[in-house]
């Protein structure tokens, strides 16, 4: 019998059961080989790459994906498939190997030999959907154990509201020793134990070794102890041992909590000098040394190529699970009619249009015929007992400020181990493991995360944002606080240089409404802004409601808008402002008046939609006024692109202090008076000139 066949054997036997049956060891160990050499290969070829894990962890993968993994690479976004996550996304011709012997059709030989070119589909570490079957973008270390926590809640919600017949799948996550010693796996592992997060899994590349060298020079941590601490399952197995691996799978998926499997592995595994020691982490073997690992090996085939035999018992592995997905498409069409259209909407990530529409429309014809006058976190607040209606894939959350960032509206209640289908997570004082679990939250689909915490305590979580960022996810932060005007809490708390930040995140929308009618509307936008994550940056402090008639329109939808035209002539100067400090343009809009100065406000909720507005739309709402002035509580940079170098700038220099907001505002002069006086020694100099 051939290996192809010795395996389409052994996976029959198996299928329908978790016994780990044993494999043919020759085979399985040329299995794994073909990964190994596909992995050193590549990354001669590029002349970069990190052939050692993928060496080392050939076995786990070969027996997860040959043996348990469930998945089919002709539909490689089948919603019940299992979720693989490579967190230690430098190991990735691991995952790029396995893709390609399984069959999935984008991941061709001539991708492999393309690694790390510009435009190959096998980039440097693992991108999200490029191509198919990479479910999310690792290289920051503990991004993806904390993104699989997130997939793992959206599965065990998802099979709550819908049922185990249409979703019911497992997350398996590889992390190496960089990914555990990262913080955020802290948060992760927590959070995952308490929420008994049972259908996760953790293979852990227990190699001992990081770039430095040994671990032992960085790290004593007892892993197993470490998750049990946590309220996982742990157990320890030789990750060299594809039986042992086998049997800890099985095991791991009976249990009824989270489990972590710490893998005894050699990084480089099959190399004959370079195997255990940190040379084999990240660079090229180098040709002596390959060669003597294919000797080792037993692996004679010249670069590129797997045997035939080999490449079949992969590709018959690869098409193990179309049955089952066959199955799963026969239970989902016999869903009722409602139920199916629904499950559908979710997992397509479509939004319920009309009842967005109508929900939005209602909002503001109740803010229209009774104005309020409260902080924008309230106004999200008041937003989100309409929008979490309408749009039921919305779970909420918070680190821990759930009251302060007014995340939880009524009737929403708390998701639990034994409430899964509760909407509102308790993420606990967790920032960066909430912001990441809420990116694998989006990357599973079916679900829309959002999440609060206070806008200065976004730097805890932007690596997180910047990854959802750059993969193009819809996650919603509720960052709430947003400056000198929450007050007595202090500059540890008052944000200055957070707006900058967040809006030099590319494709991270980033709002500041100014009152309830455009917090409304911010919600809105962030809602349909499908591959796009966005920041709702809120007030503690409460704001009059300047939009008072009602407009269809959503307004802000252009990034910026004249909220105030100026009155009696030509405007001499135009304020733009954002947030609570627009009801100060308006204001200083009024001091002018009274000083015979025409002047218009506008409204700037969000610098990323203007600039995507185009150059005839900005040129316009810009406007021709000659003194331009431009306010908001926080640092400057950023705002020349609208004010120019030469407009004038009311804002924060440096860090807040510790007071009542109105005597702050006072203090750093963020005032109306200011910005009439500003506007007013720019027109002197203008015409003085
Ligand atoms: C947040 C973050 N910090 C640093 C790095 C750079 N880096 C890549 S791999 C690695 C550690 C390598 O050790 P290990 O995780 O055990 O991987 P192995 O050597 O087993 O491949 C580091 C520091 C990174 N990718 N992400």
């Amino acid at each position: 019998m051939g290996a192809a066949d010795q395996f389409a054997t052994a996976s029959r036997i198996r299928h329908g059961s978790e016994a780990p049956t044993p494999m043919n060891r020759a085979v399985h160990d040329r299995m794994a080989n073909a990964i190994r050499a596909l992995a050193m290969d590549a990354v001669e070829r590029a002349k970069s790459g990190h052939p050692g894990l993928p060496m080392g962890a050939a076995d786990i993968a070969t027996v997860l994906f040959t043996r348990f993994l469930k998945f089919d690479p002709a539909d490689p976004h089948w919603p019940d498939r299992d979720r693989f996550v490579l967190s230690a996304g430098h190991g990735s011709m691991l995952l790029y190997s396995l893709l390609h012997l399984l069959g999935y059709e984008a991941m061709t030989i001539e991708e492999i030999k393309r690694f790390r070119q510009l435009g190959a589909l096998t980039a440097g570490h693992p991108e999200h959907d490029h191509p198919p079957g990479v479910e999310t973008t690792t290289g920051p270390l503990g991004q993806g154990l904390a993104n699989a926590v997130g997939m793992a809640i959206a599965e065990r919600h998802l099979a709550a509201e819908f049922g185990p017949d249409v979703v019911d799948h497992h997350t398996f996550v590889l992390v190496s020793d960089g990914d555990l010693m990262e913080g955020i796996s802290h948060e992760a592992v927590a959070l995952a134990g308490h929420q008994r997060l049972a259908k996760l899994i953790v293979l852990f590349d227990d190699n001992g070794i990081s770039i430095d060298g040994p671990l032992s020079l960085a790290d004593s941590v007892d892993q197993v102890k470490r998750f049990e601490a946590c309220g996982w399952n742990a157990t320890r197995i030789d990750g060299q041992d594809p039986e042992a691996i086998a049997a800890a799978i099985a095991w791991a998926k009976s249990t009824d909590r989270p489990a972590l499997i710490a893998c005894r592995t050699t990084i480089g595994f099959g190399a004959p000098t370079k195997a255990g020691t940190k040379d084999s982490h990240g660079s090229p073997l180098g040709a002596d040394e390959i060669k003597g690992a294919r000797e080792r090996l037993g692996w004679t085939s010249p670069p590129f190529e797997v045997p035939p035999d080999i490449r079949d018992a992969w590709r018959a592995a690869g098409q193990r699970g179309r049955p089952a997905r066959l199955a799963w498409e026969q239970r989902v069409a016999s869903l009722a009619a409602d139920r199916r259209a629904e499950f559908g909407r979710r997992l397509a990530g479509d939004l319920p249009k009309e009842a967005l529409a109508a929900a939005v429309r209602g909002l503001k014809e109740q803010l229209a015929a009774a104005p309020k006058e409260i902080a924008t976190r309230a106004s999200s607040e008041f937003a989100l007992g309409a929008l979490t209606v309408a749009v039921p894939e919305m779970i909420g959350g918070s680190a821990d400020l759930t009251g302060s960032n007014n995340t939880q509206p009524k009737g929403m209640a708390a998701m639990s181990a034994a409430h899964p289908a509760g909407r509102v997570i308790h993420y606990g004082v967790r920032e960066h493991g909430t912001a990441a679990a809420m990116n694998g939250m989006a990357l599973h689909g079916g679900v829309i995360p959002y999440s609060g915490t206070f806008l200065v305590f976004s730097d805890y979580s932007r690596p997180a944002i910047r990854l959802a960022a750059l993969m193009g996810q819809r996650v919603i932060h509720v960052l709430t606080h947003d400056s000198i005007g929450l007050g007595e809490d202090g500059p540890t708390h008052q944000p200055v240089e957070h707006l900058a930040a967040l809006r030099a995140i590319p494709n991270l929308l980033v709002f500041r409404p100014c009152d309830a009618v455009e917090t409304a509307e911010c919600w809105e936008l962030a809602l349909k802004a499908c591959n796009s994550p966005s920041a709702l940056v809120l007030t503690r402090q409460n704001l009059p409601q300047l939009r008072t008639g009602f407009t269809a329109e959503n307004r802000c939808a252009a990034g910026a808008y004249e909220l105030l035209p100026a009155e009696g002539g030509a405007a001499q100067v135009s304020f733009f402002a954002t947030g609570s400090e627009v009801a100060l343009a308006v204001e200083a809009r009024e001091l002018l008046a009274e000083r015979g100065v025409a002047a218009r406000v506008v409204s700037v909720p969000c610098f990323e939609l203007f600039e995507r507005a185009g150059a005839d739309t900005r040129a316009a709402t810009i406007g021709t006024a000659h003194v331009r002035v431009g306010i908001e509580a926080a640092v400057r940079q950023g705002w020349d692109a609208i004010i120019g170098s030469g407009g004038a700038f009311i804002g924060m220099t440096g860090f807040g202090a510790s007071a009542p907001a109105k005597d702050l505002y006072r203090h750093f002069g963020i005032t109306a008076e200011r910005a009439a006086e500003a506007a007013l020694a720019a027109l002197t100099k203008i015409s003085g000139s």
